[in-house]
C-alpha cells in the first residue's frame, strides 16, 4: 500500500532518480492542504450511511426485479451483504483519499472484486450504477453543496479534492465493467 510520498519515491526510484524540484512541490502542497484533505475524508466519511442508502435505494427504484425473488437483492441476506459491500467500498475510496493514492483500494477491495461478483451472480452494471450515485453523492458531501447536510468547515475551493475522490470512484466502476 502506498501514499503521496512513498508513490513519489517509488516513482523517482524507477527512473533511477532523485526526488526533484516537481516532486518535492506536489508533496509540500499535500501537506499545506492537509487539512482540507482531511475535512474532505471527513464529509464523506460522516455521511457514510447517508451515501451507501441512497445509492442503493437508487439503484433500486431503477431497477425493482433485483428486490423480488431471483434478484440479487433478495431475500433480506443479499439486501444486507449489498448495503455491506456499498460501505466496504466508500471506506476503501475514503482510504484513497486521505492518502492521495488509489493503490489501497486496488490491491484490498478492487482486486477480484469483478471475478467474485461474477461468481456470485451480483450484476455488475447495478452495482456500477450504485457506486455513480455514490460518486456523485460524495463529490456534492466534498464541494459541500449537499443542501440539506452542510458540513461547518471554513469555506475554500475543494473542487480538485472533489476531482480526485472522483477518479477513485472511477477506478471502481471501471474494475467492475
Ligand atoms: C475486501 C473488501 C471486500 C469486498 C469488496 C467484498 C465483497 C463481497 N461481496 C459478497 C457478496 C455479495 N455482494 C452483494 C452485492 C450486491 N448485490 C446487488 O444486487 C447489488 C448490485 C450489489 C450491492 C451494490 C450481494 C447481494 C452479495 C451476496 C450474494 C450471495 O450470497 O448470493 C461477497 C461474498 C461473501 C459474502 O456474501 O459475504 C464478497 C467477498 N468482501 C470483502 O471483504
Amino acid at each position: 500500500m502506498l501514499d503521496a510520498f512513498s508513490r513519489a519515491v517509488i516513482t523517482a526510484d524507477t527512473k533511477t532518480s532523485c526526488i526533484g524540484g516537481s516532486e518535492l512541490a506536489a508533496l509540500k502542497s499535500f501537506v499545506a492542504e492537509g487539512n482540507k484533505r482531511l475535512d474532505a475524508v471527513n464529509c464523506v466519511a460522516s455521511n457514510a450511511s447517508c451515501i451507501v442508502s441512497d445509492s442503493v435505494s437508487g439503484m433500486i427504484c431503477e431497477n425493482q426485479g433485483l428486490v423480488q425473488a431471483g434478484g440479487n437483492c433478495y431475500p433480506t441476506r443479499r439486501m444486507a451483504a449489498c448495503l455491506r459491500d456499498g460501505e466496504i467500498i466508500l471506506r476503501y475510496v475514503c482510504y484513497a483519499l486521505l492518502a492521495g493514492d488509489a493503490s489501497v483500494l486496488d490491491d484490498r477491495c478492487l482486486n477480484g472484486l469483478k471475478e467474485t461478483y461474477t461468481a456470485l451472480g451480483v450484476p455488475g452494471t447495478s452495482a456500477v450504477r450504485a457506486v455513480q450515485i455514490m460518486k456523485a453523492c460524495a463529490v456534492a458531501h466534498i464541494n459541500n453543496t449537499a443542501t440539506k447536510r452542510k458540513m461547518d468547515t471554513p469555506q475554500g475551493d475543494c473542487s480538485a479534492l472533489a476531482a480526485e475522490c472522483a477518479s477513485y470512484f472511477d477506478r471502481v466502476i471501471a474494475a467492475l465493467s
